[in-house]
């Protein structure tokens, strides 16, 4: 009833401001929040050393658990509790505020991604061979969203060498440079952390957008390019010290504009491969110097921007219409297919060198495709995903694109992993009363072998293997949580490493070296 209550306080207070505002002037809700949240989440809510306080990058926060957060305050972070300050009914407004989507999409454009630019310890100022001892190409990075932090792991002894802070929220995968020296993070607010494995120290920072999907490395190692929701853009960076190069809009060929879904490298094809959210488009994007003659519908339609770093002619790029937007997607090991599916739930095999959609997918529910893994079944190549809507791991042919199997699972996945020298696949089962459960698939037989519970009540997730794929390891989601290490023949507990919510762990080798097993 005391919940109802001040809900409906809230929602009165959110009513009388919106009604009483006259434009140009400040309700009373704005005003708390420039008093108490503006200096440290900007006074535009486009973040400062806090975060930014948007819905569209507080998707995982919703506003009960907002209002519970300036109430009480975040542990391990400079977020004071204002109960003591605030009435109930102010921090549900202000919560409900910071879930208001601003009137327009930000400008976040070449000056203010240059302003925000940050050197932290020039390249030249670092060594070459790494300050501590260990196998370099058998490291792992876990992130720990708990307190905003990642954890350097050692992948034979697995002993952590190194934790340090990270920028607020981290989401999707760090990708690496080609030799593993180098990591490169994203975080939901769109700043991009460049950081030295090898030294231990991060190289540069730079805020590339207001709203970030994720980044992808040219396999030349010189550009990273970043896809954005808010604004609307794909940013190129200078891979050494994450120099802006280019701000490219993400604008439909009818003049529509979208977000990025997200952006991946082609590594064979030397491309940037972007889907967009809004627009039934996906964009081949060339970073090479000088791309080849026959780049027949290769344009480079982008705005002149003062500060680019490039001419326009860099980074040409070509449209594949599709038959709806894709939303979560993957490739297959060679690059040739984009495999995509929307939020609505339709699959799609586009041939990235006839630029046409190829085949239909059949798969119920939501295919976590971002996710998806592949391998040799029966002489075959097949991918899998877990589903975010169905209790049940799709597997299907890369040939005739049908399905081969529905493997029932107890619940809806997020996560799925193998690894070339293992004959079993992984899937967490992340939603429901089984969350705490991660199966075991036999690739051959198609059929879950064992289900653990590393912890019992507390949410297994995300899996990733050595580089030699002796070992998986789990990540428990919890505060108090851990990466539980298993022995990936016999499945038994070898190691339990305590970490504080360890959303994902990336294996140098398995990414560098594209592993079918994992995501790139
Ligand atoms: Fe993710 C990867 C999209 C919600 C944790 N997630 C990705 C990638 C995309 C994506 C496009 C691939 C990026 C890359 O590695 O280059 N994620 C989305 C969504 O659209 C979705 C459903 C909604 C959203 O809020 O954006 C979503 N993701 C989540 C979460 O709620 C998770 C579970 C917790 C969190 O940290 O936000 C989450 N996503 C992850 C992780 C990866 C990821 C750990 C990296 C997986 C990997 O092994 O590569």
């Amino acid at each position: 009833m005391k919940r109802l209550l001040l809900t409906a306080a809230a929602v009165l207070l959110a009513t009388a401001v919106r009604a009483e505002t006259v434009p140009g002037e400040k309700s009373g809700t704005e005003e708390l929040f420039q008093q108490h949240c503006a200096a440290c989440h900007g006074t535009d809510r486009l973040g400062g050393t806090g975060p930014a306080l948007l819905p569209e990058n507080l998707k995982r926060l919703r506003p009960k658990a907002a209002a519970r957060v300036i109430a009480e305050g975040r542990a391990a972070t400079q977020m004071p509790g204002f109960a003591d300050k605030l009435s109930e009914a102010e921090m549900a407004s202000l919560a409900e505020y910071v879930h208001t989507p601003l009137p327009e999409v930000p400008r976040w454009r070449m000056a203010e991604i240059r302003d925000s630019h940050i050197i932290h310890n020039p390249l030249h100022t670092l060594g070459d061979t790494p300050v501590f001892s260990a196998d370099m190409l058998n490291l792992f990075v876990v992130v720990e969203v708990g307190d905003h932090h990642a954890t350097i792991l050692d992948g034979d002894s697995f002993k952590p060498i190194h934790r340090f802070a990270t920028r607020f929220a981290l989401h999707g995968g760090p990708k690496y440079s080609r030799d593993g020296r180098f990591v490169y993070f994203a975080s939901r607010d769109g700043w991009i952390t460049k950081y030295d494995i090898y030294n231990l120290k991060p190289v540069a920072e730079v805020r590339a957008g207001i709203n970030t999907r994720n980044i992808a490395v040219s396999a030349d190692d010189r550009y990273i390019m970043v896809a954005n929701y808010l604004p609307h853009t794909l940013v190129v960076l200078d891979a050494r010290n994450l120099e802006p190069v280019k701000v490219i809009d993400a604008v439909g060929s009818d003049g529509t504009s979208s977000r990025v879904s997200a952006v991946y490298t082609a590594r064979p094809r030397n491309s940037f491969v972007a889907a967009l959210k809004d627009i039934p488009e996906v964009w081949e994007i060339s970073y090479l110097d000088e791309p080849p003659n026959d780049y027949a519908g290769w344009t480079h339609d982008y705005r002149k921007e003062s500060g680019d770093l490039e001419p326009v002619a860099r980074f040409p790029k070509r449209r594949i219409t599709v038959h709806d937007y894709l939303d979560d997607f993957f490739f297959d090991q060679d690059y040739e297919f984009v495999i995509g599916t929307s939020r609505k739930g339709t699959g799609q095999v586009v041939n990235l060198d006839t630029s046409r959609v190829v085949s239909e997918l059949e798969i119920p529910g939501m295919p976590h495709l971002s996710s998806g893994i592949t391998w040799n079944y029966r002489g075959r190549t097949v991918m899998a995903t877990p589903n975010l809507k169905e209790a049940e791991v799709s597997v299907v042919d890369m040939e005739s694109w049908e399905n081969v199997a529905r493997i029932p699972t107890l619940g809806s996945g997020f996560f799925m992993r193998s690894h070339e020298n293992t004959p079993y696949a992984w899937v967490d089962v992340f939603f429901g009363e089984h969350r705490d459960a991660m199966h075991v698939i036999d690739k051959q037989s198609l059929e879950i072998v064992k289900t653990l519970r590393p912890a019992p009540g507390k949410t297994a997730a995300h899996v990733e293997f050595t580089r030699d794929g002796r070992y998986a390891l789990v990540s428990i989601w919890d505060m108090d949580g851990a990466v539980v290490v298993y022995d990936a023949k016999t499945l038994e507990e070898v190691k339990r490493i305590p970490m504080v919510k360890p959303s994902g762990k990336y294996n140098v080798w398995n990414k560098t070296r594209l592993s079918e097993g994992t995501s790139h």
